[in-house]
């Protein structure tokens, strides 16, 4: 078999990038581990850039994210049991982050890719690149028992932190560097409503909590959890009073507890793979990049990483010039570290970290003061949230 692009991984890099080359008549195919059910159940993030809101606009993929999609203009910080809210769009001349599901978003991307005929096979094991130090790249992968081959022109390794792609680049090529942090977020979905109208991320002396929500009526919450917890431990009511202990009177009052449907953990990490491309492969999204979720910038990322790969593809396979994969790798890093930073400034603010001291603890109150009191500070944080320019 042959197409021009093989995608590895169905999750939002590999679905907006084989939605976008598929819009200029470029070929590709999916190959992705998991299985339809299993890609679509996953819970992820929530907040949308309005790069990502346009990127998905752009390929006609809009219609239920401009019906359920809840616009905001705003967040609020609460330490010392008060609230300070951040004024997005005053603060960025109107610019605004769109509350949508990352689940939502994916099923979107995939009835499109399934309604346009373009093919993506699930459940394909041991997926290889192969070939993409040369001019004639290839991935194999097995299926129903039987071994399989697609020759290509080039390869997107869309798979994720624990895919195959950046395993598969000799360890000299490739440099990565990483931060680890000493605590997870244990994650809760519920059909109540949220409990302020805007997302509330709280600084606490017993740890860090998170108010966000899917929609009117579903909301998702997150409090920082030492790294060693268990999910079995957490039963619904000692996470509702956790999550009360951490936010200011007026929130914790104003939240709704209800049985949870969803339930999660996650470790916290920094990680950046450099260059993100070799040869003929290229990673996006999380397969070259990793950040605590504090930002909501991990999904954000992706989708640049997936505008900048895709003007790249355009030029190579439209005007058969390589200028636009041979920088894309700079183009992409550029963005990814500033998102970086802000991801790791806005976890380090808003989290106790075991070792901090009490000098440390002082520092963060400072911190957290200036940043409520100074419109630069504010700026600051407000034009990150809402996404930097490409
Ligand atoms: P993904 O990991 O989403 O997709 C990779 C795909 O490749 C998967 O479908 C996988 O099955 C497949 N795959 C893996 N190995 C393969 C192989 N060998 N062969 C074939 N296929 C393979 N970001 C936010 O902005 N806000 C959040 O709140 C947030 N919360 C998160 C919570 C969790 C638990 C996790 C893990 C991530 C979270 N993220 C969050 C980040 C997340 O949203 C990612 O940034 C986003 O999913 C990145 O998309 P992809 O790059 O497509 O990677
Ligand atoms: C979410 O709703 O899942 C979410 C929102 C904001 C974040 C992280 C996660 O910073």
């Amino acid at each position: 078999m042959r197409t021009q692009v093989v995608i590895i991984g169905s999750g939002p890099s590999g679905l907006l990038l084989g939605q976008l080359l598929a819009g200029i008549g470029v070929d590709n195919v999916i190959l992705e581990r998991a299985s339809r059910e299993h890609v679509l159940e996953r819970v992820r993030a929530g907040v949308l850039e309005q790069g990502t809101v346009d990127l998905l606009e752009e390929m006609g993929v809009g219609r239920r994210l401009h019906a359920d999609g809840l616009r905001h203009d705003g967040i609020s910080l609460a330490f010392d049991n008060r609230l300070h809210r951040i004024d997005l769009a005053g603060l960025t001349g109107g610019k605004h982050v769109t509350i949508y599901g990352q689940t939502e978003m994916t099923r979107d991307l995939m009835e499109a890719r399934e309604a346009a005929g373009l093919p993506t096979v699930f459940e394909a094991a041991d997926v290889r690149p192969r070939g993409f130090d040369g001019g004639a790249p290839y991935a194999t992968y097995e299926k129903d028992g039987a071994s399989h081959r697609i020759d290509c022109d080039f390869i997107a390794g869309c798979d994720g932190y624990h895919g195959i792609s950046r395993r598969s680049v000799p360890e000299a090529a490739i440099r990565t560097f990483e931060r680890q942090y000493p605590f997870g977020w244990l994650g809760l979905l519920a059909e109540v409503p949220p409990a302020d109208r805007e997302l509330v991320y709280a600084n606490h002396r017993s740890g860090f909590a998170l108010c966000s929500m899917r929609s009117p009526h579903r909301s998702r919450y997150y409090v920082q959890v030492p790294l060693d917890e268990k999910l079995q431990d957490w039963s619904d009511d000692r996470f509702w009073d956790e999550l009360r202990r951490r936010l200011p009177r007026e929130i914790a009052e104003a939240v709704t507890t209800g049985p949870s449907f969803e339930k999660s953990l996650a470790p916290l990490r920094s990680f950046v793979a450099e260059p993100m491309r070799f040869g003929r492969l290229a990673l996006v999204g999380d397969a070259a990049h990793i950040v605590p979720p504090t930002g909501a910038k991990g999904l954000n990322l992706a989708a640049s990483d997936v505008r900048y790969l895709f003007e790249a593809l355009r030029e190579l396979f439209l005007a058969k010039s390589t200028a636009g994969i041979e920088t894309y790798s700079a183009k992409a890093l550029s963005r990814v570290w500033k998102a970086v930073r802000f991801s790791w400034w806005m976890t380090t603010i808003m989290h106790r970290f075991p070792d901090t001291g009490d000098f440390g603890q002082r520092i963060q109150e400072a911190e957290l003061d200036y940043l409520v009191h100074s419109l630069a500070a504010s700026t600051a944080l407000a034009e990150n949230y809402v996404g930097l320019p490409y």
